[in-house]
């Protein structure tokens, strides 16, 4: 009920002040006044405020870095997060004073050049030459950025040759946990298959191949060896979810019935970066990136990074499949 009478209240209100608008325009019309016109005074003031407005903005724009810059990720903990946080950082060094020039120009033009009827506009219509500039220089610095993203990219993304020293972890997501599958001895995963699903067997993993042997399983949390290439392949039993590493600077989506890829090499251990952030409590957490459900904001996994010794210490107490 109440809401009936505040939406027909505010119904009202409009109604009145478009009719009181009407009597205004009216009375202004009758005397031969014309009511929209604006006085050069008003010309400049609006001019003024918007140029105040990119000040107030800009000053806004800085406190804003400065006051929450340090909020951001640590320091990256693998050897391509070093390359990501550098084109990060490069790409904010060229944006950022285009940024600040082109808004500049925008609110500058907008209080030099407001409206003054002594004023005649120049007719210009185009030049070839500003075109061209204006073309070709981002054209240049763009393609400078996507071919270093993109042979970043190649690189985390080429699976890592068999024979190469490397752990293999499978990572399986599902409404709301993940479960890791360590290759073992043999650097083979078992076949698995969502139609094997069933009974303890809950990624479906195919018992019968020979593969599967040596692999072994961790929930809640898992442990990766310091300066060790680590291949991650991915698999999902429902939705789409995404494995995000925000300290390894990784992500990749794990979708049904595909299996996607990456490889990362982790550089600092858990103990490293917990003196390094000055924070006994740190964890390096694999999350859910992709809103799954109900439970997606808690689908995590803490990844401990240790030495080669403790990581194979504790492979050993894992269990099988
Ligand atoms: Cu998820």
């Amino acid at each position: 009920m109440m809401t009936i009478i505040v939406v027909i209240a505010a119904i009202l209100v409009v109604i009145t002040a478009s009719q009181l608008l009407k009597l205004a325009e009216l009375r202004a019309k009758s005397k031969g006044e014309l009511i929209y016109e604006l006085t050069q005074e008003e010309n400049k003031a609006q001019g003024a405020m918007l140029l105040l407005f990119f000040f107030v903005f800009m000053g806004f724009f800085a406190w804003q870095i400065f006051a929450w810059g340090d909020r951001l990720l640590p320091v990256s903990a693998s050897e391509h997060g070093v390359a990501t946080d550098f084109l990060m950082a490069l790409t904010f060094w060229v944006i950022t004073p285009v940024f600040i020039l082109t808004n500049g120009l925008l609110f500058f033009f907008s209080y030099k050049y407001s409206y003054d009827p002594k004023r005649k506009a120049l007719f210009f219509s185009h030049s070839n030459k500003l075109e061209m500039i204006w073309t070709i220089a981002p054209s240049l610095v763009l393609t400078v950025l996507i071919l270093m993203g993109l042979s970043s990219w190649n690189q985390i993304t080429t699976p890592i040759a068999e024979e190469a020293e490397h752990v293999l972890i499978e990572l399986t997501g599902q409404q709301f946990n993940w479960t890791a599958r360590y290759a073992g001895a043999d650097k083979k995963l078992g076949r698995s298959h969502v139609t094997l699903i069933g009974g303890v067997n809950g990624t479906g993993v195919d018992t019968n191949d020979v593969n599967s042997k040596d692999d072994k399983l961790a929930k809640g949390e898992f442990h990766l060896p310091v300066g060790v290439p680590v291949q991650f392949v991915f698999r999902s039993l429902d939705v789409i979810h995404s494995a995000y590493f925000p300290h390894f600077r990784s992500q990749m989506n794990c979708v049904p019935g595909v299996v996607t890829q990456f490889n990362f090499v982790p550089t600092k251990t858990t103990k490293e970066m917990k003196a390094l952030t000055n924070n006994e409590d740190f964890n390096y957490i694999l999350l859910c990136n992709k809103i799954c459900g109900a439970a997606h904001y808690n689908m995590q996994m803490d990844i401990i990074v240790e030495s080669q010794q403790d990581y194979d210490n504790w492979l050993a107490e894992q269990k099988g499949i």
